[in-house]
């Protein structure tokens, strides 16, 4: 199993392909620890994976909110800055939004993403606003636009360019970094080898990845990422959609296949986990009769922001039959998984509880 232009080799009990993207099969995390292991970290890839070189290449800071000429940095300038390490989930703004069809029954259009569009891992680079404070950034500075080195993306005829994506100079400075590492090795080329950005508990298309140059403009910076995708469309929503998308929301999922067999009368420690954008997971509840009656279940992690809790609960199911497994999580600003989510026609931000289903067999 390959999908054109990724890199990693893609076995079909760690991953589903989807195009030119690789979705993270949640069954495959049940053995692991609180960071996704590289070999089973999701991908989604505009086009494809660019094998770059780090000794040719640069990045370039550059435009109208800098107080001088462009900067140019290298690879081993950037490593020679202080570095800092960050434990943070990446997650697509439209992880969860096959349920939108599948449950709900909207019509939306792109990637039919289960729940394995999001991956924690642990990221050391340099902070983005030691870079931008090297390059000259002036005081009138709005708008910061990182853009990747991969293909242009074509798209129904027409070429919107490479990746890329501004971010306002208040994020910018605050806590996202220019990461050169992934779980303790380098970038792996996936994921944006040799420098990405990382910008913590936003939508996944944020964190730019094969970073080439960074705008820094004293004027506000569109691109297609923030005014025709990533901007909530349809019944409810301006015309020029809600306003461009920034914190992920909140979710759960099982560590189980879907349609997994379990044997009636014997005791399974059910486990999963729990991430939100906005606050730190702090509670979780599990039900395994279709919603009928909750659990709480234990936190095996400590509450934490920009990442998930894994948790687990042990369950005896008693007859044999089709059950539906539901996990709801809440997290410390009081946001709790609805029973349906918000539709919008591109399908981002699922936030409802998904129905898991299993077989008990005798
Ligand atoms: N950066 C570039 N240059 N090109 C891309 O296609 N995809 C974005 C983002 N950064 C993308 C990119 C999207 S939509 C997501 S969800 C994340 O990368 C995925 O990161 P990952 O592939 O490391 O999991
Ligand atoms: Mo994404």
């Amino acid at each position: 199993i390959a999908a054109p232009g990724i890199v990693k080799p893609l076995p079909p009990e760690l991953f589903t392909v989807r195009g030119t993207n690789a979705e993270t099969n949640f069954a495959a995390l049940r053995s692991t620890g609180l960071h996704t292991p590289v070999d089973r970290f999701f991908v989604r890839n505009h086009t494809s994976t660019p094998v770059l070189d780090e000794k040719t290449w640069g990045l370039t800071v550059w435009g109208s909110g800098l107080r001088g000429a462009p900067v140019r940095f290298t690879y081993d300038q950037l490593r020679r800055l202080p570095s800092v390490t960050r434990t943070a989930a990446v997650e697509c703004a439209g992880n969860g939004r096959s349920f939108y069809t599948s449950q709900q029954g909207d019509t939306v259009t792109g990637t039919a993403w289960t729940l394995g569009a999001v991956g924690v891992a642990h990221w050391r680079g340099v902070r983005l606003s030691d870079v931008l404070r090297r390059a000259g950034i002036s005081r009138d500075a709005v708008d910061v636009m990182p853009r990747g080195l991969d293909d242009e993306y074509v798209t129904g005829g027409v070429n919107l360019g490479h990746v890329r994506r501004p971010l306002p100079v208040r994020k910018a400075l605050d806590d996202v970094i220019l990461a050169y590492e992934m779980n303790g090795e380098p970038l792996p080329y996936d994921h944006g080898f040799p420098v990405r950005v990382i910008v913590p508990s936003w939508i996944g298309i944020a964190s730019v990845k094969w970073v080439g140059d960074i705008e820094v403009s004293a004027e506000p910076l569109y691109s297609p990422w923030n005014t025709d995708f990533y901007r909530l469309f349809g019944s409810g929503y301006p015309a020029e959609g809600s306003a461009p998308l920034t914190r992920q929301t909140i979710k759960s999922a099982f560590e189980l296949a879907q349609g997994a067999v379990l044997t009636a009368g014997e005791t399974h420690e059910l486990t999963g986990r729990s991430w939100s954008g906005k606050a730190p997971v702090r509670r979780v509840e599990v039900s395994t009769d279709g919603g009928a009656r909750w659990r709480r279940v234990q936190l095996r992690d400590a509450p934490r922001r920009d990442s998930w809790v894994r948790w687990s609960v042990p369950w005896r199911p008693r007859e044999a039959g089709s059950v539906q497994l539901l996990a709801r999580a809440t997290d410390a600003a009081g946001n709790t998984q609805p029973e349906r989510a918000v539709p919008n026609t591109q399908g981002y931000l699922f936030d409802a509880v998904v129905r898991h289903p299993v077989t008990v067999r005798t």
